[in-house]
């Protein structure tokens, strides 16, 4: 059996690589949406807000390797913060994701960030994600202020539709390519990083202070 995250030794294994990815960003910027059609390629347009924290599969192939995505999806409302940012530290991506035609999604970027330097690991790759372009008349954040903030914190900026599947892949994959080239490059990082805390098992892991 595999080595959760680690290349399989063993040839039967489903997969070489398990990848971690967390969704974070305000309630209602389309995080669950990006999820469903990057994991079954579908969408809905009604609103069903997630409750704590969800998770679904994917398992992709990258330079002749199985990749086994495992994308956790938490709740953007406030009230689950406690549950979601336990998940942080388990994760080796982080999407952030904010909605282009809501101004305030966009400045709140800033907040998940601090959590993010906060409760995840500091090799954590991240991706800001700019969703909802399909919506050309309501944008109010234009696609240079991603960018320029996307510069700031030194991380990729894609702009997504999960409605008409546009970046989609491109986001998960890039984000999947970026982690699979860290974990090769880096195979002396923590062993945590790649295998523990098993998310599944342990809602309630917390970064540890340093002393
Ligand atoms: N036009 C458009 N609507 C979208 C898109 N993505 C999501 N939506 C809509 O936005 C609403 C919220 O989407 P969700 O994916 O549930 O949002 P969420 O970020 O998961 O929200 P929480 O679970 O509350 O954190 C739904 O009505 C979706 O149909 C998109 O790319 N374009
Ligand atoms: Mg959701």
């Amino acid at each position: 059996m595999a080595t959760p995250g680690a290349p399989a030794s063993n040839k039967s294994a489903a997969y070489d690589y398990l990848i971690k990815l967390l969704l974070i960003g305000d309630s209602g910027v389309g995080k669950s949406c990006l999820l469903l059609r990057f994991s079954e390629d579908s969408f809905t347009p009604s609103f069903i807000t997630t409750i704590g924290i969800d998770f679904k599969i994917r398992t992709i192939e990258l330079e002749g390797k199985r990749i086994k995505l495992q994308i956790w999806d938490t709740a953007g409302q406030e009230r689950f913060r406690t549950i979601t940012t336990a998940y942080y530290r388990g994760a080796m991506g982080i999407l952030l994701v904010y909605d282009v035609t809501d101004e305030k999604s966009f400045g709140n970027i800033r907040n998940w960030i601090r959590n993010i330097e906060q409760h995840a690991t500091d090799s954590v790759n991240k991706m800001l994600i700019g969703n909802k372009c399909d919506m050309a008349e309501k944008k109010v954040v234009d696609s240079a202020r991603g960018k320029s903030l996307a510069d700031e914190y030194g991380i990729k900026f894609l702009e997504t539709s999960a409605k008409n599947s546009i970046n989609v892949e491109e986001a998960f994959i890039s984000l999947a390519k970026d982690i699979k080239k860290r974990m090769i490059d880096t195979p002396n990082e923590p062993p945590q990083l790649h295998s523990k805390p098993d998310l599944t098992q342990n809602p309630n892991n917390k970064k540890r202070g340093c002393c």
